[in-house]
């Protein structure tokens, strides 16, 4: 038997075994470890999802003795439970190795000064970049999120040459750079790993501009892994995934049926050569299609489209579907605005309105009410609905050095 075949059954096989939950979800459905004899065969075994690793707090998706266990992380609790995943010696082996061929991909060498804005701690991005990069031989600067001016000072003194964080912590910084009359030429940075949280193309359009460098895209979650799950190489040609970690696929979301290839719909993920927390079908919800073609950096296998958003972010809007993704590529579209915006889902005459609030860009000095009806227009042309656009002066929306908050309460 092929080893990556090898590789699922012994991911199922753990799974059956350890997790009783997934063990009674897998006798109803009729299947066991043993009738996976093809890649085919997968579409017969149950999802997981988020709320089985809720449900199961704190180590019901531990496959480990927990001896054996020498790390966790957790996502935020924001919506019920935080979900923990455990790591073992060797996962953590693993997945540096993961993230380092990703980074190896994106062009990163052991030549790089890496500098790792994201969050360190239970989120996955920190510790996450920080071993991936420092098993490339890279220099890591493990300054974590936030403290703008120290995170401007370090990069200027110790010449960093790739900034690791958010797309919109990436975006504050080149702000900042402005504001203290820093152009790029001073710096050393050419590269940005920039992920955790969906951007468009406009928004990497002036990432690009405001830092002077190359934008690639990276995507993980913490459920499986963390960061590192799939990475965009220099010819942003998809987002291309380590065949031997991962078994990927995109089913739809409302009947759960895989998708023809190339098809939009949730991504689906199983786990190869994960001990601490073996995930089998986890559905991410997260939106994208599967890319087809060679990619001209000659790394084979499968690569995903840029992620859309998450179907649980998507706003229905009179029958509309929105992905706040969209409304950012329209703004991104007006030199005029910053990329800095807040959605709100509000009702009137008992109807769902979406009000969006963006900011103008420094130095505006044109026709404020003009420019709102034209960006109003352009909203109202890509989404198929009209919206209530507030423009705000710049800088009225707050920074973020972690994920931005898109969707607020009013
Ligand atoms: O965000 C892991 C990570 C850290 C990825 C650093 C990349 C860089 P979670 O906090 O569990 O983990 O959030 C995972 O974030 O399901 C997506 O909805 C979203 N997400 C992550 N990367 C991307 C991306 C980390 N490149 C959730 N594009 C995922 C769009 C992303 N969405």
């Amino acid at each position: 038997m092929e080893d990556r075949l090898l590789a699922l059954r012994e991911s199922v096989r753990r799974a059956y075994e350890r997790y009783p939950w997934y063990r009674e979800r897998m006798k109803e459905a009729g299947i066991s470890p043993e009738d996976i004899r093809s890649f085919n065969d997968i579409q017969y075994l149950p999802f997981m999802t988020k709320d089985d690793l809720r449900s199961g707090y704190p180590w019901g998706a531990t496959a480990s003795d927990l001896r054996k266990i020498v790390r966790v992380h957790c996502s935020s609790g924001t919506t019920g439970r935080p979900t923990v995943v455990s790591y073992t010696k060797g996962d953590i082996d693993r997945w540096a190795e993961l993230v380092a061929w990703c980074l190896r991909l994106a062009g990163v060498n052991e030549d790089d000064i890496v500098q790792v804005a994201y969050g360190y701690g239970l989120f996955t991005g920190g510790l996450g970049l920080h071993y991936g990069a420092e098993r490339l031989g890279c220099c890591v600067i493990p300054i974590s999120g936030g403290n703008t001016e120290r995170q401007v000072e370090l990069m200027r003194d110790l010449g960093t040459t790739v900034l690791a964080c958010t797309p919109s912590y990436a975006l504050y910084l080149a702000e900042v750079l402005a504001e203290k009359g820093i152009s790029p030429d001073e710096l050393n940075l050419r590269l940005g790993i920039f992920g955790a949280e969906p951007w468009s193309e406009e928004m990497r359009a002036q990432i690009e501009k405001g830092l002077g460098i190359m934008a690639l895209d990276i995507y993980g979650l913490s459920e499986i892994w963390g960061p590192g799950v799939a990475m965009e190489c220099p010819y942003k040609n998809g987002l291309h995934l380590n065949e031997e970690y991962f078994i990927v696929e995109v089913v739809d979301p409302e009947t759960l049926k895989p998708l023809p290839f190339g098809k939009e719909g949730e991504l689906v993920l199983t786990t190869l050569n994960r001990e601490g927390t073996p995930m089998i079908r986890y559905r991410t919800r997260d939106i994208t299609r599967l890319v087809n073609g060679e990619c001209p950096c000659g790394v084979h296998g499968y690569r995903i489209d840029r992620i859309k958003g998450r179907s649980d972010d998507m706003l229905i809007i009179r029958g509309v579907n929105v992905f706040p993704k969209q409304i950012e590529s329209v703004l991104g579209s007006f030199g005029e605005l910053s990329l800095n915006y807040q959605l709100v889902v509000g009702e009137r005459k008992y109807l769902k309105r979406l009000e969006v609030r963006c900011e103008l860009a420094n130095g505006f000095k044109g026709d404020i009410n003009e420019l709102t009806s034209r960006v109003s227009k352009a909203l109202k042309d890509r989404l198929g609905i009209s919206v209530d656009l507030t423009i705000l002066p710049p800088g009225s929306l707050e920074r973020t050095a972690g994920k931005a908050k898109r969707l607020v309460a009013s």
